[in-house]
């Protein structure tokens, strides 16, 4: 007879304390289950959830959620936390419209801190908190749990810097799985697994033994002088060296899926006056097979067959960071001071298959984007070719680098912005829709937007030519499926296309032009004639068309996936009245500045009246509004 559940009567991180280590380890198995049965319907972020689970009831289990402030850095790792902070019933609908989100939100309950999504910013939020609660008299620990791989972020080490300096109370908890969402990259991340190798250890006593021995033993003063050697090798190689030298005690490595251990380890910190490191070893994806052979797939992964592991949906189409990867790599083996760069997601923006052939002439950063940029700088002023790959979300993180190290100097760097537009599911943090807006007014860019997969490739060819820095926006997910051109095209800066003609202007950026193209041949049959435009660049306009175009037109619509404020529509109107052209009637379609739900891409867009039937009506209201009909 299978033992009674447990999970469904924890229905506040409380209920766990009157658990036995026994009863602890049922309901991590019982969570496994839960979160792997979960995310094959929903799809999310398998293998890090995976890897807490222990660590999460351990933390819950010592501390007292919400008087103690538990912060999870990128906050993907956060379900086993909402699955014992009330949040079960929901859990089902777990990164779905009007569902709950797949990262912390103190919107949904008061056991979520901070709301994150993007990395590395635990460690100076949890000190914020920690300064704040002592300027307050108050008396409750803040514990700041972030990954090996979100230490490679540079904001991760600003905060190491001020923590070890105020030497406020602290506990930071190092989740040490050897992954970021690739396998981790840099010193640091060699230095963590040199500690869990256990090497320092014998390498203390290697040393000591060495050093000891060459010491005769001629009196006091040289034993004296050899325990201060001694003294020096411990420091040297003393684990956790590198964050007992800025001032923050280390205590570790733990065993991550233990839970005695980490129940002990918790405990013992507790009381800690200052900064305290605790260093637990974990595995990305513990508990179901796939995920544990192949963490990076199943870091964040589209709804799969528990039983085999495989995506449950195939298609046949490529998506656009397939025909970015494949592309660059054809161009990487015609140009070979081509250099691509990105900042932890190798993966993800398709670059696999341009590191596996060119590994001298690839660069994963870590998680970096001010770096990436910086260092794709330096390559560009020296001559060579860099394309710097990066989340349309992520990059906002260097938006200054991009400013004063490429723009200012006119530097030929190409940024592929992936998941540009509405995401989905990963909800607010990660729709890609400011990137036009925050690069628009940069000096020297270029900013361009295929309408479809085999646009991209032309464009990524000719962005190499332009000797300017270059940012291409493309949508998450798959493309069209259009035949792709084997032979490059070349396109002119600022040169856009006329698609169809009509009396009125409908003038769409990006993956929007297909669905400009609907809309315009359903209001074709409403008697309603309007010109479409592929812009193809928000900067440089293709002046001369669009004017054109404009003069003759009664109403003038814009079309893209991005904020509307400062965003591509914004940059016609600017330019009509440059122009003055100020006649015709002027609407823009895109996205208003709020923070909107995750969800599939489709219903986000219904919600914001950006689907074809929408727009539509929105047009034809229009019309009838201003007596165009
Ligand atoms: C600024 C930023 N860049 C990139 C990402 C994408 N990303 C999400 S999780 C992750 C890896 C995090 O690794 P780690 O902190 O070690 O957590 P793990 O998944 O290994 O538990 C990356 C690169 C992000 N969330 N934020």
């Amino acid at each position: 007879m299978s033992p009674e559940k447990i999970l469904p009567g924890i229905n506040s991180p409380q209920d766990l304390k009157k658990l036995s280590l026994n009863e602890l380890q049922q309901l991590a198995a019982e969570i496994r289950a839960r979160i792997i049965e979960t995310v094959s319907r929903t799809g999310g972020h398998l293998a890090s959830n995976l890897g807490v689970v222990e660590l999460t009831l351990a933390l819950h289990y010592v501390f007292d959620s919400p008087r103690d402030k538990i912060i999870w850095d990128v906050g993907h790792q956060c379900y086993t936390h909402k699955l014992i902070t009330g949040r079960q019933k929901d859990f089902s609908r777990l990164r779905q419209f009007q569902g709950i989100l797949g990262y912390p939100s103190r919107e949904e309950s008061e056991h979520d801190v901070y709301n994150t999504g993007h990395a590395s910013t635990a460690l100076s939020a949890a000190l914020g908190l920690a300064v704040a609660r002592d300027r307050n008299n108050e008396n409750y620990n803040v514990v700041a749990v972030v990954g090996d791989g979100s230490l490679t972020g540079g904001v991760a080490y600003e905060a190491l810097n001020q923590i070890g300096h105020l030497r406020e109370r602290l506990i930071i908890v190092l989740n040490y799985n050897e992954m970021s969402i690739s396998p981790n990259v840099g010193a640091l991340s060699r230095y963590l697994s040199f500690l869990v190798s256990g090497q320092p250890y014998l390498r203390i006593k290697e040393q000591a033994k060495s050093v000891l021995r060459s010491i005769p033993k001629i009196g006091w003063p040289l034993i004296k002088l050899a325990r201060a050697a001694e003294g020096i090798i411990l420091k040297t190689f003393f684990p956790g060296l590198f964050f007992e030298q800025l001032g923050i005690r280390y205590l570790g490595p733990i065993h991550g899926h233990n839970l005695y251990s980490l129940i002990e380890a918790f405990e013992s910190v507790r009381n800690h006056q200052g900064p305290i490191l605790v260093h637990c070893v974990t595995r990305k994806g513990k508990g179901y097979r796939p995920a544990q052979m192949n963490p990076e797939k199943f870091h964040s992964a589209p709804p799969f067959d528990i039983t085999t592991g495989q995506p449950k949906h195939r298609d046949e189409r490529p998506t656009y960071s397939q025909v970015f990867g494949e592309t660059i790599a054809e161009l990487g083996r015609q140009d070979k001071k081509i250099i691509a760069v990105t900042a932890a997601m190798t993966d993800g923006t398709g670059l696999n298959r341009f590191a596996a052939e060119n590994p001298d002439r690839f660069f994963d950063v870590g998680i970096a984007e001010q770096h990436a940029v910086n260092f794709a700088a330096g390559l560009a002023i020296s001559g060579l070719k860099p394309v710097v790959a990066i989340y349309s979300t992520f990059l906002q993180r260097a938006y200054d680098q991009i400013f004063h190290e490429v723009c200012l100097m006119d530097l030929p760097v190409v940024f592929a912005l992936d998941r540009a537009g509405i995401v989905g599911e990963d909800g607010p943090t990660h729709q890609g829709t400011n990137d036009i807006a925050y690069l628009r007014h940069l000096p020297n860019i270029i900013l361009m937007a295929p309408r479809d997969e085999n646009e991209l490739r032309h464009m990524l060819y000719s962005a190499f030519q332009y000797g300017h820095p270059v940012a291409i926006r493309f949508p998450k997910g798959y493309g069209y499926g259009v035949p792709l051109d084997k032979e490059f095209r070349f396109i002119p800066p600022g040169q856009a296309e006329l698609l169809k003609s009509g009396t009125d202007l409908l003038i769409a950026y990006g993956h929007m032009v297909s669905i400009a193209i609907e809309v315009a041949s359903r209001l074709e049959e409403e008697g309603i004639s309007l010109a479409v435009v592929n812009a193809r660049f928000a900067r440089p306009l293709d002046e001369t068309l669009l004017t054109q175009l404009a003069r003759k037109a009664r109403a003038i619509f814009t079309l893209e996936e991005g904020v509307l404020d400062g965003g591509f529509g914004s940059a016609v109107r600017e330019m009509l009245d440059r122009h003055e052209i100020f006649h015709p009637l002027f609407k823009r379609f895109g996205i208003p500045p709020e923070i909107y739900p995750a969800g599939q891409p489709e219903e986000i867009r219904r919600l914001l009246g950006l689907d074809a039937g929408s727009l539509t009506s929105s047009i034809k209201e229009f019309y009838r509004k201003y007596n165009l009909l």
